[in-house]
């Protein structure tokens, strides 16, 4: 019998990274003078590095700046506040069928959780927003692992705080890196494609749809991209 379902959160439960997170790491580039800014398609390929800090870290190193490491730290935590903001204040909303479709498992008895690579200061913002009123029993971010996705440790520690294995679980994800943590973990995963990551290859997925709803359902081919 199904017990959980484990959310991945960016792209997942809401899209988030082109005008929350992108314009974020702008913002942190600027107040630090330096003179990067990510394009909408550019970003597309960092978010291949999971995780903001090691994405930036990777980046600043490529360019060949001294002491990338500390660099990206710094700048994290600037784009990390920024980030926060935008969800306090931001238009961002839940991906349609979302809030529904928790209320649905919550009232069968299935236990939801979430799992990201993204920092709890934000993360815990997001569901407070988005999610009101509806009570997580795991929240994995990555301030709770030393690997991130692709690697399972989030789903891991996720069905450890459940008290369950992954058999009685279900993972539910928008992008390769985290479809391979969660089937690494044993996880059954439902592949629900964001719009960054649209076209793209999902080994071992259960099912790839494009969206929650039952008119996504019906139609398995995901849309091409819109315009940006
Ligand atoms: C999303 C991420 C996150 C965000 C940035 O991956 O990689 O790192 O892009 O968030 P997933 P932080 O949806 O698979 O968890 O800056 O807080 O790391
Ligand atoms: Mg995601």
């Amino acid at each position: 019998r199904l017990r959980a379902v484990i959310f991945d959160v960016d792209g997942t439960l809401a899209e988030t990274e082109r005008d929350g997170h992108r314009r974020a790491f702008n913002l942190a580039f600027r107040d630090h003078g330096l003179p990067y800014e990510w394009g909408v398609e550019e970003y597309g390929e960092l978010l291949a590095v999971t995780g903001g800090r090691r994405r930036l870290a990777g980046y600043l190193a490529e360019r060949g700046l001294p002491h990338a490491d500390g660099l990206a730290q710094v700048l994290h935590r600037t784009k990390t506040a920024y980030y926060t903001d935008w969800l306090r204040d931001g238009p961002i909303v839940a991906r349609p069928g979302v809030p529904e479709l928790m209320a649905g498992l919550r009232e069968g008895g299935v236990r939801l959780a979430v799992a990201t690579t993204g920092r709890r200061q934000w993360v815990s913002v997001l569901l407070e927003r988005l999610f009101h009123g509806i009570a997580f029993a795991a929240t994995v971010t990555g301030d709770d692992v030393t690997r991130l996705k692709p690697h399972p440790e989030v789903y891991d520690r996720a069905l450890r705080e459940l008290r369950i294995e992954a058999p009685d679980a279900v993972a539910v994800e928008d992008s390769p890196p985290g479809l391979a943590a969660a089937t690494a973990a044993g996880l059954t995963c439902l592949v629900v494609t964001s719009a960054y990551h649209r076209d793209m290859p999902f080994p071992g997925a259960a099912a790839v749809v494009p969206g929650y709803l039952a008119r996504d359902m019906a139609d398995p081919h995901p849309h091409p991209r819109p315009p940006d």
